[in-house]
Order: structure tokens, then C-alpha cells, then sequence
């Protein structure tokens, strides 16, 4: 095999492997750093690209918590559109997959989500858990509130941390789910969770924030690429020192 010849395999095997990253800006998170006013009050959501859910505002420093990007934050403030027996407070974000569907039917696309979360210290009944939540489903965005309600999901990825009671630090939590090859869209869910003290009225939560969204997704190599790729370093390898 000539130099060439190799070269080019090497070109064809890179050009497959990057071809993610390539398409990477398809498919996006909107308003990740929680920098631009939206509506955020409401069912879940049936359209992309913005968050909704339980009661909660974006707001700037506060009860000695400072934005962890940029000048705005997340306020969870309670487990529904107003306060109740629920104990999760809730926010969350569709994105379509159409961009990538071919991609996604190959198996081999893994996404992921990280979300950073604070609070204030409190005292003895503050609530001290947070969680990120990744689900894909098959059909359409409208469908997404009836899909969740009767758990009609294609897939699922949690984190969650229990958080420390300094309010400098910010501690993160990641979830990370390998596409099943029908999902034709995903849900971001974010959310603050009363595993302390279930409180029935104001305030549900004392002072518990949420910022600097990542939303990532990544195409694995298949092993045909990846042996191509893997092949041609070795025979260059091979060819250079005369092996
Ligand atoms: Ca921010
Ligand atoms: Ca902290
Ligand atoms: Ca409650
Ligand atoms: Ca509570």
C-alpha cells in the first residue's frame, strides 16, 4: 500500500469519526446559563428549546449566593405551579432529535447533561437534594406531557447529589444516556427535591438555585471507523520505522 493510499484511509476513518462533532451544533440547549427572562411557569413543556415546569424565576445574587455563570440564576421556589404535598420542584427542556435522527438510528449516539446547584444553609428542615433527569421518547414534543405522565419513555438517566450547606461552593450532577435508535426527541429535566421536610405552603424551599447547564452529545465511533483509523497508524508506524 502507498503512502497515498494510507493517507487517504487515514482522512476517510478521521473525517467518519468526527462526523459528530461536526453535526454537534444541530441540536442545542437553550438559554443554559439561565441569562435570558423566559416564561418559566407551566405544564411540561410540548415545544423545544425552552424551560418550563414547576414555579421558579431567575434571579441575580441572593441570600449570599452569586450566579455560577454570568449575572442570572435559577430559583426553585415550589413543587408545582403553586405550593402543595408535591416535593420536587421541577424545570425542563425538550430537543428534538430530527436534526439527527440517521445518527441516532445507528445506536451510537450518547448525550449527556451536567447541571450545577446551590443553596443557602438553612436550618435542620432545609431541603438538601437536587437532580438532573435525561429521557428520550418516540413521537411527537405535544405528546411529551402525556409520555411522562404515564411513564411511555424509551429511555432514562439520573443524577442527583445531596448538596453542602456552603453557600460559595457550587456542587454538580450529570446524567448521561445512550440514544435507543427510535428516540425521536429528549427531555432535560432539572429539579430540586423536599428530602427533608415536605412543606404544604410557602416557603417549600428555602433558597435553592440552579446554574450553567451543559447539554452535550457525542457520536461513538463505529468499530469499522475506528479500525480503519487504527489500522493506518499502525501500518505508518510500521512504515516509518522500518518494522
Ligand atoms: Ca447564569
Ligand atoms: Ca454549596
Ligand atoms: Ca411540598
Ligand atoms: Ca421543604
Amino acid at each position: 500500500m502507498k503512502m497515498g493510499q494510507i493517507l487517504q484511509g487515514l482522512i476517510i476513518g478521521i473525517v467518519f469519526v468526527l462526523g459528530g462533532s461536526i453535526q454537534a451544533a444541530s441540536i442545542y440547549l437553550n438559554n443554559p446559563g439561565f441569562e435570558v427572562s423566559e416564561p418559566l411557569v407551566g405544564d411540561r413543556p410540548t415545544t423545544e428549546h425552552n424551560w418550563q415546569g414547576d414555579n421558579a424565576e431567575l434571579v441575580g445574587a441572593q441570600n449570599g449566593i452569586s450566579p455560577l455563570s454570568g449575572s442570572k440564576m435559577l430559583r426553585f421556589i415550589n413543587s408545582g405551579t403553586v405550593p402543595g404535598d408535591g416535593n420536587g420542584a421541577e424545570q425542563w427542556q425538550l430537543i428534538s432529535l430530527n436534526p439527527i435522527l440517521s445518527l441516532v438510528q445507528t445506536g451510537n449516539v450518547e448525550v449527556s447533561v451536567s447541571t450545577f446547584f446551590n443553596r443557602i444553609a438553612g436550618d435542620a428542615q432545609t431541603d438538601t437534594s437536587f437532580l438532573v433527569c435525561l429521557s428520550a421518547y418516540n413521537g411527537l414534543l405535544s405528546d411529551f406531557p402525556q409520555k411522562w405522565k404515564s411513564a411511555e419513555l424509551n429511555g432514562l438517566s439520573i443524577g442527583s447529589l445531596m448538596s453542602d450547606s456552603n453557600a460559595n461552593t457550587w456542587e454538580s450532577a450529570q446524567a448521561t444516556l445512550l440514544l435507543p435508535t427510535n428516540a425521536t426527541y429528549i427531555a432535560i429535566m432539572i429539579g430540586a427535591v423536599e428530602n427533608i421536610q415536605n412543606d404544604l405552603v410557602n416557603p417549600e424551599f428555602d433558597g435553592h438555585y440552579a446554574d450553567a447547564v451543559v447539554f452535550e452529545y457525542s457520536v461513538i465511533p463505529e468499530p469499522s471507523a475506528l479500525f480503519l483509523v487504527l489500522v493506518g497508524l499502525f501500518i505508518l508506524r510500521k512504515k516509518r520505522f522500518n518494522l
